[in-house]
C-alpha cells in the first residue's frame, strides 16, 4: 500500500546488506533503485573486492572483524560463497607511518602478523614478491577477495525471501517530512510515485551529495571519483602461483602511489593491480576514462613480481566510482535538520568500504530502527557534523 517501515534509497552494496538487515528483523523494508539492479554505473559491481583488516585506523578492526562473521553467515544462508579467504600483506617504506600504524594496530587487536625484512619477504613468497632493502612487509592471515556483484545480489536474494519490496529503475527526486502524520518521510520518485516511511536510509553512493543536497540544501561532504581497475598478464608458466590456491595474498603497498591488489578470481593468467585513486567527476557525465597515470605502476609491477607479470600495460581495465570524503572515513549519520534522525545516511565510503558492507548495514538498520547503533563500532568518526569542526575531517594520528 506504498507505507513502509524502512525505504532504503540506494541499491548499491551497503543499500543492499541494509535491506537484508531489516527485512531480516520483520520491518516491512522497500528498497529503491535509479538504474538497473546490479548495474555498473557506481562502486557495487565487478568480480574482486579486497577485505583486509590491516587498518591504519584502528576504528576499522571492528567492523572488519564483524563483517567478516557477517560474511559467513550470509553466506551459510544464501548456500553460495561470495568471500574467498587469502593471507593479506601490506609493504612499504620501513618508516612509512601509515604501514607502522597497520602493524600497531594488528598489535592493539592480537592480529596474529610476521613483520619481514626484504629477505624474509622474497622466501615466504619464493620469490613471487620482492621489496626494496629499506622496506618492510606486514603479512596477516585476515585477507580475502569477494565477488561484489554476486554479493550485492546476494544480499538483495536475501532481503526479498525475508519479504523485502525491491524497485528498480526508480530514481528518487526528494525526500520531505510526511506532513499529514507529523512523522515519517515521504520519498518522491521523478516519475511520481510516492512512498511513505517511518524511516528512510539513504545509501546513493556517488550521488548521495546530489541528493543530499536536494533533501536538506546541505553541502554533504562527498565528492565522486571514476577510478580505474587493471588487470596485468601472468607470464607462461608462472599463472598458478599469482592465483588463491596457490597461496598468493590479497596486497597493499604504502606510500606514492597507493597500489594494491588481488588474485584475480575472473580471469584466469591475469593479476588485478591498481591505483588507489583517479579523476574527480559529475556521476552523471563520466568522462569513461581517461584512467590513471600507469607509468608508475608499470614500474612498482616491473619491481615487485621478479618478472613474472607482465608490465608493458593491462591488458584489461574497469572504471568503478568512488565516492570521497576529505579523510576518506564513511559518513554514517542522522541526517538532521528537519527530517531529524528519521533519516540516516551511509556514504562516502572512499573506496574502502565494501569489505565492511555487511557491518555497515547492520548499524544502518540499527540506526533506523533502534535510533543508535548497537555495540563496539566507535561512530564518533563516521559523524557529518566532524566537518563542522574540521572541513578537512578526522585528523590522523600517522
Ligand atoms: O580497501 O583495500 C582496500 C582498497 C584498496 C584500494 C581500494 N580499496
Amino acid at each position: 500500500d506504498g507505507r513502509f517501515d524502512v525505504i532504503v534509497v540506494g541499491a548499491g552494496v551497503m543499500g543492499s546488506s541494509a535491506a537484508y538487515q531489516l527485512a531480516k528483523r520483520g520491518q516491512k523494508t522497500l528498497l529503491l533503485e535509479q538504474f538497473d539492479f546490479l548495474h555498473h554505473r557506481g562502486s557495487s559491481h565487478g568480480e574482486s573486492r579486497t577485505i583486509r583488516a590491516t587498518y591504519p585506523e584502528d576504528y576499522y578492526y571492528a567492523m572488519v572483524s564483524e563483517s567478516t562473521r557477517l560474511w559467513a553467515e550470509a553466506q551459510s544462508e544464501i548456500g553460495y560463497k561470495v568471500h574467498f579467504p587469502t593471507q593479506q600483506f601490506d609493504m612499504g617504506p620501513a618508516d612509512q607511518q601509515s604501514l607502522l600504524s597497520v602493524v600497531a594496530t594488528c598489535q592493539k587487536h592480537a592480529l596474529a602478523h610476521r613483520v619481514m625484512d626484504s629477505h624474509a619477504v622474497s622466501e615466504h613468497f619464493s620469490g613471487r614478491i620482492s621489496i626494496p632493502e629499506n622496506w618492510i612487509g606486514v603479512s596477516t592471515e585476515l585477507g580475502g577477495v569477494i565477488k561484489p556483484t554476486k554479493a550485492v545480489s546476494m544480499f538483495q536474494t536475501l532481503a526479498f525471501g525475508h519479504g523485502a519490496v525491491l524497485r528498480d529503475n526508480t530514481k528518487v527526486a526528494n525526500i520531505k517530512r510526511d506532513g499529514e502524520n507529523r512523522e515519517g518521510v515521504i520519498v518522491c520518485t521523478v516519475k511520481g510515485d510516492k512512498f511513505y516511511g517511518k524511516k528512510c536510509i539513504v545509501t546513493a553512493g556517488a550521488w548521495i551529495s546530489k541528493l543530499v543536497k536536494t533533501v536538506a540544501g546541505i553541502d554533504f561532504p562527498v565528492e565522486p571519483l571514476e577510478t580505474t581497475v587493471c588487470y596485468w598478464r601472468i607470464r607462461e608458466g608462472h599463472e598458478e602461483k599469482f592465483t588463491i590456491d596457490g597461496e598468493f595474498p590479497t596486497f597493499a603497498s604504502y606510500g606514492v602511489p597507493y597500489v594494491y591488489g588481488t588474485p584475480s578470481l575472473e580471469y584466469p593468467g591475469l593479476i588485478k593491480v591498481a591505483v588507489h585513486g583517479g579523476y574527480w567527476c559529475d556521476p552523471d557525465k563520466r568522462p569513461w576514462g581517461p584512467g590513471v597515470k600507469l607509468e608508475e605502476l608499470k614500474e612498482w609491477i616491473k619491481e615487485r613480481f621478479g618478472g613474472m607479470v607482465d608490465s608493458e600495460g593491462p591488458v584489461a581495465t574497469q572504471l568503478c566510482m568512488y565516492s570521497m570524503t576529505p579523510d576518506e572515513d564513511f559518513v554514517i549519520d542522522f541526517l538532521g535538520g528537519e527530517l531529524g534522525r528519521d533519516v540516516v545516511v551511509g556514504g562516502g565510503f572512499s573506496g574502502h568500504g565494501f569489505k565492511m558492507a555487511p557491518a555497515v548495514g547492520r548499524i544502518l538498520a540499527d540506526m533506523a530502527t533502534e535510533g543508535e547503533a548497537r555495540g563496539g563500532v566507535e561512530m564518533k568518526q563516521f559523524s557529518l557534523r566532524r566537518f563542522e569542526e574540521n572541513p578537512k575531517g578526522n585528523v590522523k594520528e600517522y
